[in-house]
């Protein structure tokens, strides 16, 4: 599930995408992509709700077999019956997540250092999210960029698949695939007025580096 390109559908970038849910969620269910992230940061709760409600029944009835992870909020992933929740450092703790959610529903943990890599191996989370690889100008509380060399190392040091975050565009995601990590999350790379054919160019740049390291 959590492996090639993995899109954020974040409220602001989406509002800047003439598209409309049900365009993109067909668009989606095309491509080999197992999951998407659902992100409201900033909208008040009644928008991110309607967000959330909206963009997971487009997905639901257009590409059900993508899996639908809701950013920080288990509550609205209760409340949604989507298929996940990603969380921060700051954010629920994983424990807490996992009392709310049934056995098939995932958690992602944002991760920084190895330090935290190997909190959430103790927890025990599906997958970890690793960032920022490179600045970034969606996100203001970031870290410092970690760069491609780290994340072959950290890639190499856990088992639990890892996605790589932050500044990744079409033309970086060769170098990030051929790290061996476990997927790319992008947004503002994609949400552009071409998103059809950015997320087409993601898919097959994806494939063809993925290609090149297991040779
Ligand atoms: N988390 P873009 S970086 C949501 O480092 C998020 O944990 C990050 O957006 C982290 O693809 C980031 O536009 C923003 O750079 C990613």
């Amino acid at each position: 599930m959590i492996a090639g390109i993995y899109p954020i559908l974040d409220a602001a970038w989406m509002a800047r995408t003439a598209a409309v849910p049900e365009a993109i969620a067909r668009h989606l269910a095309c491509l080999p992509i197992g999951c998407v992230q659902l992100r409201a940061k900033g909208e008040d709760e009644g928008s991110a709700l309607a967000f959330m409600a909206s963009w997971s029944a487009a997905l639901r009835t257009h590409a059900p077999h993508i899996r639908v992870v809701v950013n920080d909020r288990v509550d609205w992933v209760v409340r949604l019956g989507a298929d996940g929740v990603h969380v921060g450092q700051e954010d629920a703790a994983v424990a807490v997540c996992r009392a709310q959610l049934t056995p098939g529903q995932c958690i992602g943990l944002s991760t920084h250092t190895l330090d935290e890599i190997r909190l959430a191996e103790q927890v025990g989370v599906e997958y970890v999210g690793f960032g920022p690889i490179f600045a970034t100008g969606t996100k203001s509380d970031v870290r410092a960029e970690q760069g491609v060399a780290q994340l072959a190392a950290i890639v190499s040091q856990t088992r639990l698949p890892v996605v790589a975050i932050g500044g990744i565009t079409l033309e970086r995601l060769p170098v990030v695939a051929q790290t061996g990590v476990a997927a790319a999350a992008m947004i503002s790379a994609l949400w552009q007025p071409d998103w059809m054919g950015r997320l087409e160019q993601a898919c097959r740049i994806w494939q063809e580096s993925s290609i090149k390291r297991n040779h």
